[in-house]
């Protein structure tokens, strides 16, 4: 099947105040339409005050674009901001039906359907696309589905109406508002499953790292560099969708989980973010972010910057960060990305390709998670040998007093772990 051919669109506000100029917007776009199996073939910009109510561009700037599509003879023309029901209408009645008109939204959508690959992955995906297409219903859907020959399921609807069947998006809005139900049912009885295993997990009481970063800037690549996690690793937007979990044993000897998860991108709704859950409860269940910044990137202060807005809009900005400023094998000499970027929270320069910095990253994460212990002071009993060994082994003793009936000790523990010690926490007053 030959590539689609894409026609980018992009606006730039006058009085907004965007993360990344327009054409370096668009050229993250053209990213992700390449990641999907497009081929950009032509972009069109427009600078106004407000979006159009019906068209989001102007009117005059929606015919020059129609003029230019037909004439490098786009298949696709795709908007760099999330257009409205309303306005995704008028445009699709406007380009009429031999242009497909997607926004951004649609397409990392479309990208994720393709990279799914656990069935909790793949049901959080069609339940995101139904959900985001329901407003939208339009012919255009319907005239596809025939151009693909009915088609039940598969890829035959090209970039953009990739993943949920053809045949279902045929049918009316009733038979989605079935299929929606029928998918959160079915997400429910996975996620109910998860949460067994993670109830299992969470009695091995260690402490969870969760690797978060904006999307291509090297999470999976430093996950596999630390543990044999053999996540696939690759160079396009959105190569991992699923969390992955693997046991690291740090340099003190303390073992702690990391776990990858899905990238950030700017413009990205939080919606979406919150339809991978799974991901979610990761990061909202984590002691400790590693944010994994790519140094290189032309724009990674604009990168960092859209993590730490998702990260707030997640609630999760409260949790220890520790920075690693990756692909260093690639900075030219002399420059310090510390500096260049801004960056407050505790950084460290690190390679997760050459290994260069990975031993100084794992024990500022190991001396980061100690110093976010709870501080503790209990008085245990001999007989209670069960409790002094876990607090040597996943807590910290900054002092002990040994006595006829037991040890009293001052320490820190991970949060999780101070349930076990109620009965023998000391009072502040003894
Ligand atoms: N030179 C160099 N390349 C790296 C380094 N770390 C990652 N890469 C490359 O960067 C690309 C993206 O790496 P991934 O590990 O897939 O990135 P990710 O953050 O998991 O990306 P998503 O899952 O798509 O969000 C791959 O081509 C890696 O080989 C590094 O330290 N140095
Ligand atoms: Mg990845």
């Amino acid at each position: 099947m030959p590539r689609e051919r894409a026609f980018l669109v992009g606006a730039e506000l006058k009085l907004g105040n965007p993360l990344l100029p327009v054409e370096d917007s668009l050229e993250e776009l053209a990213r992700l339409a390449h990641t999907a199996g497009l081929e950009v073939v032509g972009q069109a910009t427009q600078r106004f005050d407000q979006p159009n109510n019906a068209t989001y561009i102007g009117s005059g700037k929606v015919e020059e674009v129609k003029t230019l599509a037909s004439e490098l003879k786009a298949d696709v023309i795709i908007f760099d901001d999330e257009l409205n029901p309303r306005q995704q209408r008028e445009l699709e009645r406007i380009f009429g039906e031999d242009l497909k008109v997607l926004d951004r939204t649609a397409l990392i959508l479309d990208i994720f359907a393709l990279h799914a690959d656990t069935s909790e992955g793949k049901l959080q995906v069609e339940l995101a696309q139904l959900e985001y297409r329901l407003p939208r219903l339009t012919r255009m859907w319907t005239h596809l589905a025939r151009q693909a020959g009915g088609r039940a399921g598969g890829m035959g609807g090209g970039v953009g109406l990739r993943g949920p069947g053809e045949t279902q998006l045929e049918v009316d809005r009733r038979e989605i508002g079935r299929r929606i139900s029928y998918l959160k049912e079915r997400l429910d009885a996975v996620r109910a499953h998860r949460q067994r295993h993670r109830a299992k997990r969470q009695q091995t009481e260690l402490q969870v790292v969760a690797i978060v970063g904006y999307t291509n800037a090297g999470k999976s690549t430093l996950l596999n560099c630390i543990s044999d996690a053999n996540v696939m690793s690759a160079d396009m937007l959105f190569a991992t969708l699923d969390p992955t979990t693997r046991r690291v044993v740090m340099p003190g000897g303390r073992e702690v989980l990391f776990t990858d998860t899905v990238g950030f991108i700017q413009k990205l709704p939080t919606q979406i973010v919150a339809a991978f859950r799974a991901t979610l409860e990761e990061i909202i269940e984590a002691d400790l972010l590693l944010h994994v910044v790519d140094t290189t990137h032309p724009h990674a202060a604009a990168q960092i910057e859209a993590v730490e807005d998702t990260l707030a809009e997640l609630e999760v900005d409260h949790l220890p960060q520790i920075v690693a400023l990756n692909k260093a094998d690639l900075l030219p000499a002399g420059y310090d990305p510390v500096e260049e970027l801004a960056i407050e929270d505790p950084a460290v320069l690190v390679s997760a390709v050459t290994g260069q910095g990975i031993e100084a990253l794992m024990v500022a994460i190991e001396a980061a998670m100690i110093q976010y212990l709870r501080p503790l002071h209990v008085f245990i009993p001999y007989k209670r040998g069960d409790l002094l060994s876990l607090i040597h082994e996943r807590g910290q003793v900054d002092a002990e007093e040994h006595t006829a009936e037991g040890i009293r000790i001052y320490g820190r523990l991970p949060h999780r772990l101070l349930p076990w010690f109620d009965k023998y926490l000391v009072s502040p007053e003894r």
